[in-house]
């Protein structure tokens, strides 16, 4: 069974490249850059890891990309994570990046972006591993803050093939984003929103009806509103869900909470990703690992959830083909 995790080929569809920051390289580049860190050690950063709830991740999250200064550094971090593509057979992977987070530390875009695409490109000729970027706004901040980063994406737009909304869930719901949502639609970019990790089930049903989103990021809670799972059946929305991240931040008590098999049995859409892996204990291969282990997979349904997660991809239709 674990052979068969590691071997199949697999896509990932909900990772966040600041989130692929490990504690080791967080230490090389605080030093590379002159900076001092909070933390003592290697060790002492890993059990600051210890989060009560989405926020008091995010905390955490946004602080420990202040080392990520340079072109050199966005390069080292996604090359990093992509050799860890390769290592674990992910062959193909849609990457969010927050420009917003990198801005307001006064970093150019051009510096990040610059970065994230020459290590895409490196890996795609070195190590065959394909990606593409999704820029994610920062839904805590306010519409006129992500229009200006929306902007960005379309002066870069040959780079960057969609839009997604992440940060703090409750209390900015995806109606917040309509505006900016159109716009990214009349652009050409694709869709995602994060919705239902600790919003309810009205976040995705806004995303879903108001956003138009293409693929729901998590989704959890859209299984309070048995309404809605209907549609998103007969839509075959696909929802990108993370096991180990709604673990480590107290969504789900126990990996055998999750919803992910009754999904499944509902006929909904899902795929299994590692949402920020340096941070929730386990890349892609360990996120398949604790779900078969939790709810004793059949292969077929491992194949199933590898399946979809080149379904669900952006790639163009002929190139989903070959995996399906
Ligand atoms: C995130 Cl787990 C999660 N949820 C929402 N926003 C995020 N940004 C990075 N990781
Ligand atoms: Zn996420």
């Amino acid at each position: 069974m674990q052979n068969l995790i590691e071997k199949m080929p697999k896509a990932e569809l909900h990772l966040h490249i600041e989130g692929t920051l490990e504690p080791e390289l967080m230490f090389d580049l605080a030093k590379r850059n002159g900076l001092s860190l909070p933390y003592d050690s290697v060790d002492d950063i890993r059990a600051a890891y210890d989060f009560q709830d989405l926020q008091s991740f995010l905390d955490v999250y946004y602080q420990g990309m202040a080392v990520l200064q340079t072109e050199q550094d966005f390069f080292d971090l996604t090359f990093h994570y992509l050799q860890r593509c390769a290592d674990q057979n992910i062959v193909y992977v849609e990457m969010f990046f927050d420009p917003q987070a990198h801005l307001s530390r006064g970093i150019a875009f051009e510096t990040v972006l610059k970065g994230i695409i020459r290590a895409m490109q490196q890996a795609k000729t070195d190590l065959q591993v394909e990606s593409q970027l999704i820029l994610s706004i920062l839904r805590h901040l306010d519409e006129d803050d992500g229009l200006k980063a929306l902007d960005l994406a379309i002066a870069y737009q040959d780079y960057i093939v969609g839009i997604g909304l992440d940060s703090s869930e409750r209390n900015n719901p995806p109606e917040k984003f309509r505006s900016l949502y159109q716009k990214a639609r009349q652009a050409g970019f694709r869709l995602v929103a994060h919705a239902g990790e600790e919003g309810d089930a009205s976040y995705v049903r806004g995303a879903v009806e108001v956003l138009r989103v293409e693929r729901i990021d998590h989704g959890n809670n859209a299984l309070q509103d048995m309404k809605l799972v209907a549609k998103l059946r007969e839509m075959q929305m696909p929802l990108t869900l993370c096991p180990l991240s709604n673990l480590k931040l107290k969504v789900v008590e126990k990996v055998s909470e999750h919803p992910l098999l009754k999904m499944m049995n509902l006929g909904l859409k899902v795929t299994v990703n590692s949402d920020d892996p340096a941070y929730f204990d386990g890349y892609l291969v360990e996120n398949f690992t604790a779900v078969q282990e939790a709810f004793q997979l059949k292969p077929n349904q491992l194949i199933e959830l590898a399946k979809n997660s080149f379904e669900a991809s952006f790639l163009p239709q002929e190139r989903k083909a070959h995996y399906l």
